[in-house]
């Protein structure tokens, strides 16, 4: 060690004191999202080179020894000696808190939510980290340990000058992510799928030598190709639309296509951050959008047939799937999950530059925009029925919260913060539910049978489905465009099917459902999928509940161990007086089972549903639910067992 690090910068020392004390406050939390923001962060900072035209190759891979690699062909990190803090500038980079960003002001360094903290933050949380530059012929590399150095930046060799880049490696420190620091390929995967898509100039590959998975993605297409991934499994109507342009130097891109589907679809990104929350840059093209297509149709006279009918925004999103991809110098991102765009002067950009560019590509294209107006006067019309379909069945109060369905065992607390509501396959296993519930916070409804698969129907059949009534009415928020979270009478909404086929098939369309038409109940994880035992095992008096095969074979170790005579019975390996039933359904448990294993808060388990995936969570939906039945076999046949669908 060429020099006491440990003692010699005291400022280093106190950041990395501070984001090891509260690693929560810059990467969101210690469990695996807050693993993966590690990855990303770094990646982020090889596509911020590439947004500069400095780089087209990232590389990730996931080491044998858990520890991952991200390598770019970007400039490099700068080694010279920083002249306020007088250490190589790469050495202020990975140790100095909010230095790892570019020193020129008009990149679109991401800087909002949890992105943009900087890699000296994933060197905090590291055990170890090793980062190596190539720059101007040389190539240098320094190491830490827990964020503190552990030599001066040293030259290890010489590269072609044209050759540069950086290259980090690290390995979570196990002391900060308690529960595992194992890094899964398909969570990196997915983001990286994502960030091609939308840096059409860059190749991201990654590897994963544990487990021997491997992907490219690079996209010559960029978010056209995006849009129609995201259609895959659905009819489109025409081919994506594409518009590009900018202004008061924010760049604009947006692809969009029309398909068969009820719902819109709408991906918006601010400097390759999703925008889950909207902002400025979607309302700015939700209005152009409506207003331009409503001017080519007067002008054009295409509603001749419907004079009736005027277009609403909304009949201009049915089936609509479009990726909006803004860069933004100082991006404010505003909302609960800091997720929403609030530059208002991106609102005005946004409109304008799409107002231009989709009426000339309309006046050139006539036939494509002759059939977006056919289809979305169609929505019109639709719309209209549904509305009139609405107010009857509103008349007749069966939407009314008032009126709670029949078969709704209702809890008696009734403030949402503390109440739960267990969505039960089957009478039988509803009416056990109900005796063995705690009667004041937690509500039973059961459904009978399969409810109705909402990815194939219209509005007006939704609304007459019972089992889809008594959902809305117990819930009590409304649903689709009129649904308000606020107003939800459970705090939490638990999914409870048989472990089979069928219950999963099941809970396939409640989730559907609700994610389609009670979306932010997902989004602000409202959503839960209980957990029944797959196992009873009996030893004498003991009874012990598995929820897998892997516990149900520990339980029969366990068993064995204290089991003194050897087994006898030649036809089971099961240790002697030990008995295994499986569970077939709910129904086969009585009330206090149900309660001991699945419903008491105290010992159950419960998956909450998340999208922290929501291009992930589409597909799956697509996949399960749409018209294309191909896809849909590949898909349960991948996911064999049965398909948990844990978004
Ligand atoms: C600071 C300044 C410059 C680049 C970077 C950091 C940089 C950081 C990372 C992290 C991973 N890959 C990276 N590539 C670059 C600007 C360099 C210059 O002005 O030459």
């Amino acid at each position: 060690m060429s020099k006491d690090y440990q003692a010699s910068n005291i400022n280093v020392l106190k950041g990395l004191e501070a984001v090891r004390k509260r690693p929560a406050m810059y990467i969101g939390d210690v469990g695996s999202r807050g693993l993966h923001h590690l990855v990303n962060e770094v990646v982020d900072n090889s596509i911020d080179e590439s947004l500069g035209g400095y780089n087209d190759i990232v590389m990730v891979s996931i080491n044998k020894d858990g520890s991952i690699t991200i390598e770019d062909r970007g400039r490099g990190i700068p080694i010279d000696i920083h002249p306020i803090e007088k250490v190589s500038a790469l050495e202020v980079v990975m140790t100095i808190l909010h230095a790892g960003g570019k020193f020129d002001k008009d990149s679109y360094k991401v800087s909002g939510g949890l992105h943009g903290v900087g890699v000296s933050v994933v060197n905090a949380l590291s055990e170890w980290l090793v980062v190596e530059v190539k720059r101007d012929g040389k190539k240098y590399s320094q190491e830490y340990r827990r964020g503190i150095p552990q030599y001066d930046v040293k030259e290890i060799g010489f590269v072609n000058k044209k050759d540069t880049g950086t290259k980090v490696t690290f390995m979570p420190d196990a002391e900060i992510f308690t529960a595992s620091t194992k890094f899964k390929f398909s969570t990196l995967a997915e983001r990286m799928r994502e960030l091609a898509y939308l840096n059409k100039n860059i190749s991201i590959s990654i590897k994963d030598e544990i487990e021997g998975d491997d992907e490219t993605f690079h996209f010559k297409g960029g978010i056209i190709e995006f849009v129609k991934y995201l259609d895959e499994n659905k009819t489109v109507f025409h081919s994506p639309v594409y518009i590009e342009g900018e202004k008061d130097n924010v760049p604009v891109e947006i692809a969009f296509e029309y398909s068969d589907a009820y719902s819109d679809n709408i991906f918006a990104y601010v400097n390759n951050i999703n925008t889950h929350e909207g902002g400025t840059h979607l309302s700015g093209f939700k209005t152009a959008l409506t207003r331009t297509f409503n001017s080519y149709a007067a002008k054009n006279n295409l509603i001749k047939g419907n004079k009736k009918v005027t277009l609403t925004g909304d009949d201009f999103r049915e089936g609509l799937t479009a990726v909006i991809s803004v860069k933004v110098a100082e991006p404010q991102f505003e909302g609960q999950t800091k997720t929403k765009l609030g530059n208002s002067e991106v609102r005005s950009i946004v409109e304008m530059l799409v107002g231009e560019k989709l009426s000339e590509y309309l006046e050139e294209n006539p036939a494509i925009g002759k059939k977006i107006i056919e289809k979305c006067a169609r929505a019109a019309e639709a719309r209209e029925a549904a509305r009139k379909a609405r107010d009857l069945v509103r008349r007749k109060n069966v939407l009314d919260s008032m009126h709670l369905p029949g078969k709704l065992a209702d809890c008696s607390i009734s403030d949402p913060e503390h109440t739960e509501i267990y969505i039960v396959e089957g009478d039988s296993a509803g009416g056990s539910a109900k005796m063995g519930r705690d009667r004041r916070f937690q509500a039973i409804l059961p459904l009978k049978g399969k409810i109705l698969n909402v990815e194939k129907a219209k509005l007006t059949k939704i609304l007459e489905n019972t089992e889809i009534k008594s959902m809305i009415a117990a819930i009590g928020a409304g649903i689709g465009l009129e649904f308000n979270a606020e107003k939800a009478r459970y705090g939490k909404i638990i999914i409870m099917t048989d472990a089979d086929v069928d219950g999963s098939h099941i809970r396939t369309l409640i989730l559907t459902f609700l994610y389609r038409y009670m979306k932010e109940l997902v989004e602000t994880g409202r959503i839960y999928i209980a957990q029944p035992p797959l196992y009873k095992i009996k030893k004498g008096k003991e009874e012990k509940y598995a929820y897998d095969d892997d516990e149900r074979d520990k339980i029969l170790l366990r068993f064995q161990g204290s089991s003194t005579e050897a087994n006898t019975n030649p036809d089971s390996n099961l240790p002697k007086g030990v008995t295994i039933s499986r569970y077939k359904g709910l129904g086969e448990m009585n009330p206090d089972q149900l309660w001991d294993t699945t419903m008491n808060p105290e010992t159950r388990t419960v998956l909450q549903v998340n999208v922290e995936n929501a291009i992930a969570a589409d597909k799956i939906f697509d996949t399960l639910m749409g018209d294309a039945v191909e896809p849909r076999r590949a898909f349960i046949e991948k996911n064999a067992k049965y398909a948990n669908i844990d978004i």
